[in-house]
């Protein structure tokens, strides 16, 4: 008993080779002599997990014998990332297993390499959501995330010809080591159908939903592990199934194909992760999603609650629930819908548990991305939940009307339900009304969301308000994704910075150290090497590490702006052609991002850095000076590689669209300087690094607005600048596109008859910026110090921070030491 134990559960190499060999033989039946790496990564996977499961077995007793508060995080996205390397580091784990690998022959690298990318969202909000998780575990607060077992993640991005092509993401087609499938905990959620009343054995009125459709939902968990703790945290993800009794009554009918056509339908639900910014198309089916993964998860938290004896007029005692965004949103209902029809609570006691479960955290003032619904749809997929939302909506009005009396527009402006056009449910109100919290992601967002898109809201409960600044973790994105600069750190500093990201202050004291500068540059050397060979493979494009590399990478969108940067490009390939002689420093231009398959500016914008660096990259008057890369596929996995390679981190939207961003932050914390608008975090940013060590440039969010309010024309701005002008006349021309003028037609006018997002405003400001970073530049031990600083003072960009902050001032959570006894 005792071998088998360490095998399972043993943390030294031999016992971690032990328990690879025999899930290579009893849970995958490879020969060992026919064992490829992506036979020996399952292996390692199943190994690794073997040692996560006491911790996470005994985390969820723990929880559950202390009854303490669980903060529930429902999101439709989790964009986790490879977990093998990150859950190696959590456990302290990876000199074990480089040793176990190597005794059998075998590299941890290439067997890291063969996970495949678990990419369960779009963005900088689903990341975020992974983040956080990793914090919650970290500090050991009791809580779940909740989402969608997305079958297809984001889809994987082909370049061809320039274009972006998108490729089903089948991440798994290999089985997923890390998830256990709960069959034993589903439920049943309904679909569509009508609303009867009835009269209960009391007598008393109560409404049934008689559905259309029922989907079964079916739990699959996933480990989080905190770093060097004993809290293993759970995800749980749902998966549709079809209910088999639907089934029965077709075959029953002999339509045995209808039967087998509904069990497809049901399953449907959980197929594929939505792309963002996709226009109205299969809209039912998001909504179905996000009832499908909100009901399933409150349906499980009151499980729970009634396990544990927990009489349900607790629930927001055991529970805090974060809705991220508006997606889980329809939760307000839901909860109202099975507190009031199922456990049959009166409306003001479920209304009142309802409010105090609820927190809602916003992360868009963009007008496409607030979410709504069509009345017509909504009644027809969620008749109850329609009934319960009117319901909501007049109670709601009418505490408006009470404190505003006679402000007809005012009501109309608040109402959960827009009239403007045709009639919409508005699910930003329907969050703002549920909950007791409301927040922001980053300073100048919350400002603004209280003074414009919830400024009615902010006005009638001010108290309701917070801003909560995202941050990200600084496990994945510095010590797993530098090592280098995680070994320097580690030997000046001690390792408590890992978990306390404010140690890096103490950095401060060895700037003026010139061998430690020297270090740091070696380091941020060898970063860039890698991520060369990196884009080198994957593009044929050959960038030397001793240049300056200039990184934008994100989702593309108009209002991120990667069009202003290739202005800039041209601007100096332009100067560089009538003056090959001009002073300016080699620079790498490195872009990496998704465009949504359905957004056309979008999509075109890549083919045009595409089409830039086609021109650029081949043109031996400016090649020695200019290249320009585009990394295919931005995802978790090559994120850790480019954030560390930065010299230059572009932040550059327009002032006021830009939520917070995440990815300022990461470039932050490797040491790069950023270039940017003041936009979203990249404010607190530069309060924290220091107006002398960020290089600021653009319209503010105020001057933005008022210019909008005064009747913007671009046309304007063209004129003053001849640069600009030529630039513009250079792409308009097809001198990217082999003569061909039409491609880059759309992009051209768009800037110069709209120019939604101020390009043309800011180019003038962004390009005299970008000649203060190669001044920079050009002093290497300058921009060392600066470099140093910015890490150094990165402390409040970790998710550490953020989450705190949450569990403190939403959510009256405590952290619940967990021990496992192993
Ligand atoms: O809060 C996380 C992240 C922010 O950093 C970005 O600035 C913001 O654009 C993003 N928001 C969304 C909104 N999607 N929807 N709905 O992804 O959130």
């Amino acid at each position: 008993a005792a071998v088998g134990a360490t095998v399972r559960v043993g943390l030294d190499p031999a016992a971690l080779q032990q328990g690879i060999v025999d899930h290579l033989r009893y849970s995958i039946g490879q020969l060992p002599a026919l064992a490829t790496p992506a036979h020996y990564y399952r292996a390692l996977a199943l190994a690794v997990r073997d040692r996560l499961q006491d911790r996470w077995i005994r985390t969820t007793e723990t929880y559950f014998e202390q009854e303490r508060k669980l903060a529930c995080y429902l999101s439709a996205e989790f964009l986790l990332g490879p977990h093998l390397a990150n859950n190696l580091l959590n456990l302290g784990l990876e000199e074990a297993a480089r040793g176990a690998l190597a005794a059998l022959g075998q590299d941890l690298d290439t067997i890291i390499d063969c996970e495949p990318e678990p990419g369960l969202g779009n963005g900088g909000l689903g990341r975020l959501a992974a983040c956080y998780l990793d914090s919650l575990a970290t500090l050991a607060y009791p809580a779940v995330g909740y989402g969608i077992r997305y079958e297809f993640g984001i889809f994987a991005q082909q370049i061809r010809d320039g274009w972006q092509i998108e490729r089903t993401d089948k991440w798994l087609h290999a089985g997923n080591p890390w998830e256990i499938a709960k069959p034993d905990i589903c439920y049943e959620v309904n679909w569509g159908g009508h609303t009867e009343t009835y009269a209960d054995e009391a007598g008393l009125q109560r409404v049934r939903w008689v559905p259309f459709r029922v989907v079964k939902g079916l739990a699959y968990d996933t480990p989080i592990q905190g770093f060097g703790v004993d809290t293993c945290n759970t995800l749980r993800l749902w998966s549709a199934e079809a209910v088999e009794s639907f089934d029965f009554q077709a075959f029953n009918t002999g339509d045995y194909f209808e039967a087998v056509e509904a069990k497809l339908r049901s399953e449907t639900v959980t197929k594929v992760l939505y792309p963002n910014d996709e226009p109205a198309i299969g809209k039912r089916l998001r909504l179905a999603q996000q009832y499908f993964f909100v009901s399933c998860s409150l349906q499980d938290m009151l499980r729970i609650l009634d396990l544990a004896g927990v009489p349900v007029e607790r629930f927001a005692e055991r529970y805090a629930v974060q809705l991220n965004d508006t997606h889980p949103s329809i939760g307000v209902a839901e909860l109202m819908r099975l507190l009031i029809d199922e456990r049959h609570l009166d409306w003001d006691q479920a209304w009142a548990i309802t409010v105090a479960a609820f927190g809602y955290t916003n992360h868009t003032l963009l007008p496409e991305a607030l979410e709504t619904w069509s009345l017509p749809l909504f009644r027809e997929c969620l008749p109850r939940h329609l009934e319960i939302i009117f319901e909501i909506n007049r109670r709601f009005l009418d505490q408006v009307r009470a404190r505003f009396p006679g402000d007809e527009a005012r009501v109309a402006r608040m109402s959960l339900i827009g009239e403007v056009g045709d009639k919409q449910v508005r699910m930003a109100h329907l969050a703002s009304v549920g909950s007791h919290a409301i927040n922001g992601v980053a300073a100048l967002h919350t400002d603004l969301l209280e003074n414009s898109v919830l400024a009615d809201f902010h006005e009638l409960w001010p108290e309701r308000f917070s801003n909560k600044t995202n941050g990200v973790t600084p496990r994945r994105f510095l010590a797993l994704a530098n090592p280098g600069l995680r070994a320097l750190l580690d030997r000046t500093l001690g390792t408590d910075w890992l978990v306390d990201l404010t140690a890096l202050r103490r950095l401060e004291a060895h700037i003026e150290d010139p061998a430690f500068r020297s270090e740091w540059r070696a380091i941020k050397h060898a970063n860039k090497r890698r991520l060369a060979d990196y884009i080198a493979t994957q593009t044929g494009v050959e960038l030397d590490p001793n240049w300056l590399f200039d990184i934008q990478v994100k989702r593309i969108h108009e209002y991120k702006r990667q069009h202003l940067n290739l202005l800039h490009i041209l601007t100096l390939y332009r100067r560089l052609k009538a003056d090959p002689g001009l002073g300016i420093p080699p620079r790498a231009f490195i872009f990496g991002g998704k465009a949504a398959p359905g957004y056309f500016l979008a999509k075109r914008i890549i083919k045009l850095i595409n089409a830039v660096a086609g021109t650029i990259n081949a043109d031996p008057e400016v090649n020695e000076r200019l290249k320009v890369a585009f990394v295919p596929n931005f995802n978790v996995r090559n994120a850790e590689l480019i954030y560390p390679a930065a010299d230059l981190s572009e932040q550059i939207s327009t002032a006021g669209k830009e939520a917070s961003g995440t990815g300022n932050m990461k470039f932050m914390l490797n040491g790069a300087l950023t270039i940017g608008t003041l936009d979203g975090a990249n404010v607190e940013i530069r309060e924290q690094v220091g107006d002398e060590n960020f290089f600021l440039f653009g319209l503010t969010a105020d001057e933005v607005a008022r210019l909008q309010r005064q009747g913007y024309r671009s046309a304007d701005w063209l004129d003053s600048h001849a640069e600009l002008r030529a630039v513009l006349d250079m792409i308009g021309s097809g001198h990217f596109a082999s003569g061909d003028s039409e491609v880059f037609r759309p992009l051209v006018e768009n800037l110069t008859d709209s120019d939604p997002f101020l390009v043309l405003a800011d180019y003038a400001a962004y390009v005299a910026c970008q000649e203060r970073v190669a001044s920079a530049w050009s002093d290497p031990e300058r921009w060392t110090r600066m470099a140093i600083l910015n890490t150094a003072r990165c402390g409040r960009f970790s998710s550490d921070r953020a989450i705190r902050e949450y569990a403190d001032e939403i959510w009256g959570l405590q952290p619940v030491a967990v021990s496992a006894h192993i």
